[in-house]
């Protein structure tokens, strides 16, 4: 794959999850701490989601993690999820992809199905610094017909035909533009710029199930933090740390 020297790649074939091989990465000692590791595979046996859940991860789409070791506070790496969802975003808008929206807190759908997921984990260095391992799938050549929620991928939706060699580059960049503009200007542009693509926006209705246990109720607002807030029947201000959002 070309890509440019801001990135150490490292591509595989089938294996259980990019998230394992990005841990031995971190822990390989030719791991370099200046670039952002982009761990890739063309199919996951144990592709994972949030929760304990799968991501069905077979032949055609993208499975990546970035491995990232940010300069700013540990207690705000969450922003991290909403950050690469948006390079997601953009990578599909450069696709001519525009329909795209962004779920609460780390989904990517178009066209009110899903087409991409982030997971983040965070590895805690023994010299004190830490890692996050960006996790992102992204449904390009087809897409799974059982899933939570109605799903979708790239070359339904755009003029590709699309495939893993073209997307993952520009996936790159638009990685490295965001993290870049998250670590020299915090969040408040990032939160802005998710709010105002957002498939479930201030003022609408929505469930939450997980986490909390089902919440009814009106969004209101995603906090600096990334918690979710949202207002009860009842009038009361709710805060949602983790779960699955359902729009009405
Ligand atoms: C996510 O979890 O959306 C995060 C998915 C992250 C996957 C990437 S692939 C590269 C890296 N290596 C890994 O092992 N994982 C990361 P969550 O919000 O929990 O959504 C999971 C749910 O999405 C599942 O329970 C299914 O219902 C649904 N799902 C599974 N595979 C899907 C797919 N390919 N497309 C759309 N939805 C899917």
């Amino acid at each position: 794959m070309n890509l440019s020297s801001a990135f150490v790649e490292r591509a595989f074939g089938s294996v259980a999850s990019t998230m394992d091989l990005a841990k031995d990465y971190i822990a390989a000692p030719d791991c370099d701490r200046g670039k952002i590791g982009v761990i890739w595979a063309q199919s996951q046996g144990s592709g994972r989601g949030r929760l304990g859940r799968s991501w069905v991860s077979e032949p055609g789409n993208l499975y990546v993690s970035f491995v990232l070791f940010p300069r700013v506070p540990l207690s705000s790496a969450s922003q991290l999820s909403f950050a690469c969802a948006l390079a997601v975003g953009k990578t599909l808008g450069a696709c001519g992809i525009d329909s795209y929206a962004y779920k609460w807190p780390n989904d990517v759908f178009v066209n009110r199905a899903k087409i991409s997921g982030v997971l983040l984990e965070l590895e805690t260095l023994a010299d004190g610094a830490y890692a996050v391992i960006v996790g992102i799938g992204l449904n390009i050549a087809h897409s799974p017909d059982q899933a939570m929620y109605p799903t979708t991928h790239m070359n339904r939706e755009g003029q590709g035909p699309f495939s893993v060699e073209s997307v993952l580059p520009l996936l790159c960049d638009k990685i490295k533009e965001t993290y870049d503009q998250w670590q020299a200007d915090g969040f408040e542009p990032l939160r802005q710029a998710w709010l105002e693509k957002a498939l479930v926006r201030p003022g609408d209705p929505l469930r939450v199930t997980g986490g909390h246990g089902p919440l009814e109720g009106h969004m209101l607002d995603v906090g600096g933090d990334g918690t979710l807030w949202i207002e009860s029947p009842a009038g009361e201000r709710l805060a949602v740390k983790a779960g699955d959002v359902w729009f009405r």
